[in-house]
């Protein structure tokens, strides 16, 4: 089975090179590719010169999902890590542990959560929102088109696997955390962001564009993993 990895960029220069490196050592990847939609700063430099193939996506506003759906029509994997551009402390160790169930047939989705110190045991429970995933392409072909949108995309994920009842292992990526919306545009703005996509994450269920048992069927086909 082929792997690749997707890294959804925009301006994170500061970030991109370490993400893509570790992606490269992860022993499951084939290929690295990061998608760079409209940033102004060197991101699509740092990653091609850490050795990621880039797509650019010009002009089209800035969306997390697009990039995504643009990485994966970029690669034909049968199966897709998705990394987020801003982690910090990511190694190629936190990846392979992500991959390693997967590739062994313990779980369809396999997640890593942040490190959140003494809060972990009740964040591995959250419906997952994380960037740091493996799914098979399938999963990602079954997500309607008009559901790709923005930083709700994970949850569309989500739906996708628990509504088919499928295995999901969750762990803890220890050390790795990320810069935050405010670490990059500043305070006002970034808690401004911060909550415009709390908001939209939160209103998915709200409005009842996902249904509440989706996360009942999640959490049944959960496995925490060490
Ligand atoms: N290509 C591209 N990538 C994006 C876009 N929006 C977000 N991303 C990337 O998606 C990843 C996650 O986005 P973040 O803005 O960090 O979202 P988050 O980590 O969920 O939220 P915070 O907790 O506020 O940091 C990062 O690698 C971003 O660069 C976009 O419009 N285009
Ligand atoms: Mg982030």
């Amino acid at each position: 089975m082929v792997i690749d990895a997707v890294v959804p960029a925009r301006n994170e220069e500061p970030t991109v090179g370490g993400v893509v490196e570790a992606c490269r050592h992860c022993a499951y990847v084939r290929r690295v590719v990061v998608v760079d939609d409209g940033s102004t700063d060197g991101t699509g430099d740092a990653a091609s010169a850490a050795g990621a193939a880039v797509v650019r996506r010009d002009g089209e506003g800035g969306s997390k999902a697009h990039a995504m759906e643009a990485g994966v029509d970029a690669t034909d994997a049968d199966a897709i890590l998705f990394v987020d551009a801003d982690c910090l402390g990511l190694t190629a160790s936190h990846l392979d542990d992500i991959c390693r169930p997967f590739v062994d047939g313990r779980a369809v989705m396999s997640l890593g959560w942040f490190d959140y110190g003494l809060w972990n045991p009740l964040v591995l429970r959250f419906a997952p929102t994380t960037g740091e995933r493996i799914i098979p392409r399938w999963v990602w072909d079954a997500v309607p088109p008009a559901k790709r949108d923005g930083y709700t995309i994970e949850v569309r994920i989500n739906e996708v696997i628990a509504e088919a009842r499928l295995p999901t292992t969750a762990r803890v990526m220890p050390g790795v955390t990320h810069r935050t919306k405010r670490d990059k545009l500043g305070r006002r703005k970034g808690v401004r962001e911060t909550w415009r996509m709390f908001w939209k994450l939160a209103g998915i269920p709200l409005r009842g564009a996902v249904r509440w048992r989706t996360y009942w069927f999640y959490l049944r086909g959960l496995t925490v993993e060490r």
